[in-house]
């Protein structure tokens, strides 16, 4: 394959018909504009973009759109985006288009070497082999101290979770600045590795300005950090890019997604996930949030699908990325996530374990009781019989 082949879906505009629209695209996205222009020389048009197809489906079509290869610059992410999701969103011609996958030839794989850990390297950390990791992320997701914060991820270490992490929306603010928030914990998490045995990591949100993030993970790491977190569409995807490609920086990459439903979610316009978790991998991220198939937040089952696929496959020499479910998450819904997105993925949950009627540390007994459980081939109502803080979540949230 020597072209970048992106796929869409499109509604074109009621005076359009479906090839204009497809080849609208096209055009506006390799050699041509609106109108024909004199400086489209005979050597540029070998850079024309190729329709492969329009097919209909519900209320529109799919095209598959061929890019030449040369048009694109190897390793520069925003630069492949400015070209398969351009100015193409913003076409009058269409009503509506969403991108849904782009396929790269090796020659724009090649210059990124995806994950350092990946699933098996986070899951070594761990020492864990064929179940699913249970995170938390620490509620409220601003405003308690740094005593505080560090004392909520003691009591969930203590309840067994594998991972704790900060929210979003907090990273070095006064309240509770990452100078002093990240040593307190990473001193509880060891006072629990001495009573419990387990290592657990502490994702530490370090998303800033791209020119200062490099710096702050180096820092962060200096502090302690076994683990380093990023808001990537709002940090942007160089600043992942520089983590990623940093050899000092020898800590898994946990990536939050938030603002992804902005443009992921209008299932006839905007990127879905899977492109964009396809970049994400290749661009280092150790784990990914592909969403759920129940809880709080919108979603899609296909579609969560269709990322984890992406962030799993044997694919580019690359090790796969840990996809992360999250969002409105508590034992009751482990079984059908896990049934769902298989036990290679980290099940978390903020309000699932801090609200548990009997405290966070019982919550994350809960959580790690109710996916012991689905390993055990039974239901949570089954194992809750003889497990107290199961039991407990399940009274409280109900089970689906
Ligand atoms: C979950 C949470 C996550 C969102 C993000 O908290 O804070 O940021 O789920 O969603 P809680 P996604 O467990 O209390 O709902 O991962 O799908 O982008
Ligand atoms: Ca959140």
């Amino acid at each position: 394959m020597k072209d970048v082949i992106a796929t869409y879906y499109f509604r074109p505009r009621a005076d359009t018909k479906p090839d204009q629209a497809a080849r609208a695209i096209c055009d506006e996205e390799t050699t041509g504009t609106w109108t024909d222009i004199s400086t489209r020389t005979e050597y540029v048009k070998q850079l024309d973009g190729t329709v492969e197809s329009v097919t209909p489906q519900g209320e529109g079509y799919i095209t598959r759109i061929h890019y030449p290869a040369e048009i694109f610059e190897p390793g520069n992410v925003a630069q492949y985006l400015s070209v398969c999701a351009g100015n193409l969103f913003g076409l009058g011609r269409l009503d509506a288009v969403r991108l849904l996958d782009i396929e790269y030839p090796d020659s724009l794989i090649i210059p990124f070497k995806g994950p350092k850990f990946g699933i098996s390297g986070v899951r070594k950390m761990i020492g864990s082999k064929n179940r699913p990791h249970v995170g938390t992320i620490i509620k409220p997701k601003v405003g308690l101290n740094p005593v505080d914060t560090a004392s909520v991820a003691y009591e969930a270490a203590m309840g067994n979770v594998d991972l704790i992490k900060d929210d979003e929306t907090l990273t070095d603010q006064a309240f509770c600045p990452i100078d002093k928030r990240l040593p307190l914990v990473m001193k509880r998490l060891e006072e629990a590795k001495d009573e419990t045995g387990r290592q657990v990591l502490y994702a530490v949100n370090i998303t800033t300005r791209a020119d200062r993030i490099v710096q702050r993970a180096l820092h962060a790491i200096e502090l302690g950090a076994n683990m380093i977190m990023i808001d990537i569409f709002t940090s942007g995807f160089g600043a992942l890019q520089a983590l990623g490609e940093d050899s000092r920086i020898k800590v898994p990459i946990h990536v939050h997604r938030t603002m992804h439903a902005a443009f992921t979610r209008n299932p006839e316009h905007g990127i879905a996930m899977r492109p964009l978790a396809h970049i994400i991998r290749m661009l280092g991220a150790d784990q990914l949030h592909t969403g759920t198939v129940s809880g709080k937040m919108s979603h899609t089952t296909p579609e969560v699908k269709k990322s984890i696929d992406m962030l799993t496959c044997n694919c580019h020499g690359m090790k796969p990325t840990f996809p992360v479910s999250s969002g409105g998450l508590h034992p009751g819904n482990v079984a059908h996530e896990l049934a769902s997105l298989g036990i290679d993925i980290v099940l978390q949950a903020g309000g699932g374990i801090h609200g548990h009627p009997d405290g966070t540390a019982a919550g994350a007994r809960a959580m790690r009781q109710a996916v012991d459980a689905f390993m055990e081939g039974k239901t949570a109502e089954e194992y809750a019989k003889d497990h107290y803080e199961l039991e407990r979540a399940l009274k409280h949230w109900g089970s689906n």
